[in-house]
């Protein structure tokens, strides 16, 4: 039984390496124990069988895993989405591939998967020449073979469903002209209307999403869009990890559109407060604050982190300082303002900024010292990268510091520090400009 008609929950839907088994498991009791999910959509672009070699049955290793996973989602009142992705070598016109299209939709069916994803991200957007003979344009041949597999499906199974992605998902593929897409405008008109729609809001990663923008969308595509949101992916620079709440969405969006599927860090273990946020955001009526919801996840986050000495002050630091795409948490924001006082000016103008960035530094160290000691050592493997360059970061300017206190010669690193992302590149620009 699914707890409610709005879809909302998680998409595993990025490129580089799928979770696993044991973090797919952890996912569905954590979307099951909170209020707010109740969909999972099974997508990861490098599962060879979803797009690569989408045309191939999985073998019987897979598809017991796939098994277990369906199983597991049903029991926990969780709605499976199984999307296949056959853009990259379709051949819209040809029969084979349709009926190859339904045979392996039929392996899940025998699962007991009723809920698909047909997917055209991230492909070429030429007709080949035995195509164009058949259709007159691109958006003709993909809502030909979309409406067709879902017939297939109405007929298997009447509660079945299908979701589309287009190839256009996002406002700046429209060249920021959604009205005037012509692929857009022929796929509202040619889709069949029950068939679901997913859009990223104004561009891939949508810092925001205006609720303007998607009432115009859906006068073109004609229903009411499935967000599929990437504001906490990380796939495009996995240097990055972003650790902060639900966000740049007002809560009135969740009434014009027809479901939210977040699409997160690849860390699996760094997106308890993505996700737990996006369900605080489902559940809430009034008024959303995403910080209330950060501090209020990083609460039940603690728990997670394998070492009963952490505390709520250190995540909290941790959080800010991996916050969301462009944007830090309060703390992070401290750190760099310290370090740019510091830098711009004479030890004796530092006063309170050498204190937060002593503070900062001590607590830094403190929790990635007892990380090392987590029971949870997938965490520890999914932090690791991010933490470390911050503490080697740190380090840096504590020695430029020391040396400027001491007042001798010139400030020389032995090390040579990789160019960083993030916050980190921020610190870097102000303390490697010269
Ligand atoms: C994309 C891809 C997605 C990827 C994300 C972030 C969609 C529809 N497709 O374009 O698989 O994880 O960007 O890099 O978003």
């Amino acid at each position: 039984m699914l707890k409610s008609e709005f879809i909302c929950g998680t998409l595993e839907g990025f490129y580089g390496h799928p979770w696993t088994t044991v973090q797919r498991l952890q996912l569905f009791t954590w979307m099951h124990d909170w209020d707010g999910m109740n969909t999972y959509m099974y997508a990861p672009k490098d599962d060879l069988y979803h797009r690569s070699k989408w045309r191939d049955l999985y073998p019987d290793g897979e598809l017991l895993d796939l098994k277990n996973l369906i199983q597991s989602c049903h029991e926990k009142g969780l709605k499976f989405i199984y999307a296949i992705a056959p853009g990259l070598d379709i051949s819209y016109s040809s029969e084979d591939d349709s009926s190859i299209l339904i045979k392996k939709i039929e392996q899940m069916q025998l699962l007991g998967c009723l809920h698909f994803a047909i997917l055209f991200d991230d492909i070429q957007t030429e007709l080949s020449i035995e195509d164009q003979r058949v259709f007159s344009s691109f958006s003709q041949a993909q809502a030909n073979v979309t409406n067709h597999l879902f017939d297939a499906l109405k007929i298997s199974n009447y509660d079945s469903s299908l979701i589309f992605c287009p190839t256009v998902y996002c406002e700046r593929m429209a060249d920021y002209n959604v009205t005037g897409n012509d692929y857009l405008n022929e796929i509202g008109k040619l889709l069949n209307e029950e068939i679901g729609f997913f859009w990223t809001g104004p561009e891939v990663v949508s810092t925001e999403i205006s609720v303007e923008s998607i009432q115009e969308l859906r006068k073109v595509i004609k229903r009411k869009p499935i967000i599929w949101d990437n504001i906490h992916a990380n796939d495009y620079d996995v240097r990055q990890i972003f650790f902060g709440p639900y966000a740049g969405r007002p809560l009135e969006l969740k009434y014009e559109v027809s479901g939210i599927l977040s699409n997160p860090n690849c860390q699996f273990w760094a997106n308890f407060n993505p996700l737990r946020s996006l369900a605080m955001y489902n559940n809430e009526t009034v008024s959303w604050n995403p910080r209330q919801a950060f501090m209020d996840s990083t609460r039940e986050w603690l728990k997670y982190f394998g070492n009963d000495t952490v505390t709520e002050d250190e995540i909290v630091l941790l959080g800010d300082c991996f916050y969301l795409p462009g944007e830090m948490g309060d703390n992070g924001n401290r750190l760099v303002e310290s370090v740019e006082k510091i830098t711009n000016n004479e030890p004796n103008e530092w006063e309170k900024y050498l204190d937060n960035f002593i503070q900062f530094k001590s607590m830094l160290n403190s929790l990635c010292m007892k990380l090392i000691a987590t029971t949870n050592r997938d965490l520890l493997y999914d932090y690791f990268h991010p933490l470390w360059e911050l503490r080697e970061e740190a380090e840096y300017i504590s020695r430029w510091i020391d040396w400027k206190m001491s007042g001798k010669n010139k400030f020389k690193s032995p090390e040579f520090v990789p160019k960083r992302q993030g916050i980190l590149y921020k610190i870097q620009k102000i303390v490697h400009s010269d």
